[in-house]
């Protein structure tokens, strides 16, 4: 009896090395655990053995169902998977997911921060919804100053507005921290103009304020001139304009030698040579004074561009509101 037991065994070995379909799997699992099963028969013929014999049965019936559940669960399992192979043909290029795409005022400002934190600059971020305080008082804007009035500035009530520069900021942190303060500060900023290719009532800026004892001009020059190298070339020239802001003296607008013709003239600088970026300046003492520095100590300078303008130029965009309408078409190819 346990030789045909063996017999039994070395049948399912053969039996389930031979198989090749989930059909013919089905086939042997029912062959062997159906209820008329190969097993089952071997169960009912323990009843008519001795107490000897039926201890040796049990044992070689049990390895032959350990046997028979093994190799079909491996059985399966390996259908499985060469069903999938056979039905995923490999050799297909897989589908790339859909992966995102950064916004090109995001690709910017992560390439601003990260010339700027290499010149030593932290980033801080504020509110942006502000207070006159902040957004006004606080950087020498006169009380009659026409950016005060509802037509440059989004007031939502008394007092509140949105934020129209990222200027506040800074006054923020200079009324909370000691110098010396070397910050950038990216964001959001809001001003109400007719929205048109060059002009949205929201657009991004960087701001950056330095401040310490012995801070001069040559400073301001040396790190913007080496922020615009670093970010187009080191073949690139800044020229540094007099102009006027309130919270600055003395000020400039700042130029770079066009990108596109390396200062060469060309229709996008106008065949001047240059475009002009970014204004800049020594921070006013007023400003210092309002936050509680000694301006006969402390000395400091600032800086602000429009990042949208920037990242235009950078990937060719001749349409800010491009920048704002979350067309996919546009986006998904920065
Ligand atoms: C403090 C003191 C001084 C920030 C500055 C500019 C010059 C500037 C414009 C560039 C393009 C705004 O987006 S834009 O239109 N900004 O020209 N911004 S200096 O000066 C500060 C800021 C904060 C406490």
């Amino acid at each position: 009896m346990l030789d045909e037991l063996n017999a039994a065994k070395s049948q399912a070995e053969k039996d389930f090395s031979a198989v090749s379909s989930a059909e013919e799997m089905e086939k042997l699992r029912v062959k062997y655990l159906g209820k008329k099963g190969i097993l089952r028969e071997w169960t009912q013929r323990m009843g008519s053995l001795s107490v000897e014999e039926r201890r040796a049965a049990g044992k070689g019936i049990n390895e032959l169902k350990q046997l028979v559940e093994t190799r079909l669960t491996e059985g399966q399992a390996a259908l499985k998977s060469r069903r999938v192979e056979e039905r995923a043909d490999v050799t297909v290029p897989g589908s790339r997911p859909p992966l995102g795409h950064f916004h090109p005022v995001t690709l910017m400002t992560d390439r601003l921060i990260a010339i700027f934190r290499g010149l030593g600059f932290e980033v801080a971020h504020g509110p942006e919804v502000e207070v006159e305080r902040y957004n006004f008082d606080a950087l020498n804007f006169p009380p009659d100053h026409p950016s005060r009035d509802g037509y440059d500035t989004f007031y939502i009530r008394d007092q509140v507005l949105l934020r129209s520069h990222t200027s506040p900021v800074q006054a923020r942190v200079m009324e909370n921290r000691k110098p010396p303060l070397r910050i950038v500060i990216p964001g959001r900023v809001y001003r109400p103009d007719t929205p048109d290719a060059s002009h949205s009532p929201i657009f991004h800026q960087l701001e950056g304020l330095a401040v310490d004892v012995g801070i001069g001009f040559r400073d301001l020059k040396f790190v913007l001139s080496t922020a615009m190298q670093e970010l187009y070339g080191a073949d690139t020239r800044t020229r540094f304009r007099p102009s006027f802001f309130p919270f600055t003296e003395p000020s400039a607008e700042v130029d770079v030698s066009c990108m596109i013709c390396r200062g060469r003239g060309c229709p996008a600088c106008g065949q001047s040579g240059w475009i002009e970026l970014l204004g800049a300046g020594m921070v006013h003492p007023n400003v210092f004074r309002f936050a509680g520095y000694d301006p006969e100590k402390y000395t400091g300078f600032a800086f602000g561009m429009g990042i949208d303008r920037i990242a235009m130029q950078w990937y060719g965009i001749h349409d800010i509101r491009l920048l704002l309408e979350n067309d996919l078409r546009i986006l998904r190819q920065f």
